[in-house]
């Protein structure tokens, strides 16, 4: 599969730009390009060229993410990485696949931002005999239309969040008072959005008392989540649990409820949950801030490289790829934990 590609040195949209101005993908730029630095890498055809689209960097899960795949596709691994941040735009997305069809990357590795939209440019990538592989986030496409996807069980984070307020209601001696609840949910129509809150609603359905004031999308970042928390507390007086889809948010949430005069975490009269599980929201727990986060393991740059080299083997791999994934509350010893964590 390793194809020889010249790359130009001024990235991959340049390539486009000479390849759609009618100059070609390999010729020599001609005199509307007239750059100075202009000049090729010869790819060693011992790399494997990989084009990958992340989503953005709207959170610290985000960074994780994307520092763990790059650390892993490296030349000292075998591989020619590309990175492209969507800035959180689907269009952007669409672009740089393109550009790497261009570029004819061996894979095309891509977090989808939503689940919905991506037939046609995977069909392309498909005719262009360019695998994909989906990581993080899924896409609703005919599943011919990608090799397999590596991530999170959703749902049953949305699930364990459920079954935490339980037993954390119970043991307060509060199962059958009634529960007043707003969710802050992440980007609408995107996996972690649509599991989380199927997932939690699934347990929910079983409580009559519990009662989902609101649900509101804040986008996964910390200044939506405290934006979307101030109008909350403005708009009801009486909220005793928010259900915050990813710890930005929930730091976003814990700002605004100070600032509104209220008090959260397990001595507060607001329990928050939140996803994610990553370093900072240890520190929020610790500080009492927020109950408990459902880890959403962003590690997935090893199983990305150990599953290329196989497909590159001629071997098979699982069409799912689900990651480990726990949770953490006040009740364990976070500072204990919290040295273990990789992100
Ligand atoms: C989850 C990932 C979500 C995280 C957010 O796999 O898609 O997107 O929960 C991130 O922090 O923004
Ligand atoms: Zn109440």
């Amino acid at each position: 599969m390793n194809r020889i590609r010249k790359i130009t040195g001024l990235g991959v949209a340049f390539g486009a730009f000479l390849f759609l101005a009618g100059c070609g993908s390999q010729k020599t730029p001609g005199p509307e390009t007239s750059v100075s630095q202009q000049f090729e890498t010869e790819m060693d055809e011992n790399l494997i060229a990989v084009g990958f689209s992340q989503v953005g960097a709207e959170s610290d899960w985000r960074a994780a993410n994307t520092e763990s795949i790059q650390s892993a596709l490296t030349p000292e691994n075998g591989f020619y990485l590309i990175y492209e941040d969507a800035q959180q735009k689907q269009e952007n997305q669409f672009k740089a696949i393109r550009n790497f069809i261009l570029q004819e990357v061996d894979y095309i590795v891509l977090s989808p931002i939503v689940e919905t939209g991506w037939d046609t440019v995977l069909q392309e990538a498909k005719d262009a005999g360019i695998p994909v592989i989906l990581v993080d986030r899924k896409a609703q496409v005919d599943e011919a239309l990608y090799t397999c996807w590596i991530g999170a069980d959703f749902e049953s984070e949305g699930r364990h969040a459920g079954e935490w307020l339980e037993q954390y209601l119970d043991a307060q001696g509060r199962a059958d008072e009634e529960i007043h609840i707003v969710t802050l949910q992440g980007t609408l129509d995107s996996s972690a959005q649509l599991g989380r809150t199927k997932g939690f609603a699934g347990v929910m359905a079983g409580h009559d008392n519990w009662k989902m004031l609101e649900m509101r999308d804040a986008d996964f970042t910390q200044a939506k989540g405290q934006e979307v928390m101030e109008s909350l507390l403005q708009k009801y007086d009486d909220i005793d649990v928010v259900v915050c889809e990813n710890d930005n948010m929930a730091f976003g949430a814990v700002d605004a409820i100070r600032e509104f005069g209220g008090s959260c975490g397990p001595d507060g009269e607001i329990t928050i949950l939140s996803f994610d599980a990553v370093s900072a929201a240890f520190g929020a727990m610790i500080a009492g801030e927020i109950n408990v986060s459902f880890e959403c393991n962003p590690l997935h740059g090893p199983k990305l490289q150990e599953i290329i080299k196989a497909l590159e083997g001629g071997g098979a791999v699982d069409k799912i790829q689900y990651m480990e994934e726990t949770y953490f509350d006040t009740s364990m010893d976070l500072e204990e934990l919290r040295k273990t964590r990789a992100y």
